[in-house]
């Protein structure tokens, strides 16, 4: 199976989801690491992966997959070793329902905190 490779950065919540991921169950996979205060995500060749311009991106057999939650889903589905999803449907549903909160809100909520308090010397 092709090497997965993954767009990210170490400072990124969403990122590390992703590399935890991989970790649990024990894929090595190749690494871009992306300087976003340079600005590295707003380029067009990354642009063209991830339209929302943001870590991470996962690229496997040369498709890109896009937002954190879905590349757990996509990992697990690939590599079901260790499997990370519940298996009975009731506890995958309210497992959904946990990342949807994160999804409708509580990533902008905090990523509005970051970019105010942790990240502004940065932009500053
Ligand atoms: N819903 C997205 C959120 C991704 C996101 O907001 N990533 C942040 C880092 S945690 C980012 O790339 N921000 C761009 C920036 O800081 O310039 C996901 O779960 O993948």
């Amino acid at each position: 199976m092709t090497k997965p490779l993954l767009h990210h950065n170490d400072m990124s919540v969403c990122a590390a989801k992703v590399r935890s991921a991989f970790a649990e169950k024990g894929i090595t996979c190749d690494h871009v690491p992306m300087d976003l205060r340079a600005g590295d995500s707003q380029k067009p060749e990354y642009t063209r992966l991830n339209p929302n311009q943001v870590v991470p991106t996962l690229v496997h057999g040369g498709v890109p997959v896009i937002e954190s939650n879905v590349i757990l889903e996509y990992i697990d589905g690939t590599w079901p070793q260790r499997a990370l999803r519940p298996a009975a449907p009731a506890d995958r549903a309210r497992m959904r329902l946990w990342n949807k909160q994160l999804d409708d809100g509580l990533d902008a909520a905090t990523g509005t905190i970051s970019v105010c308090i942790a990240l502004r010397h940065q932009h500053l």
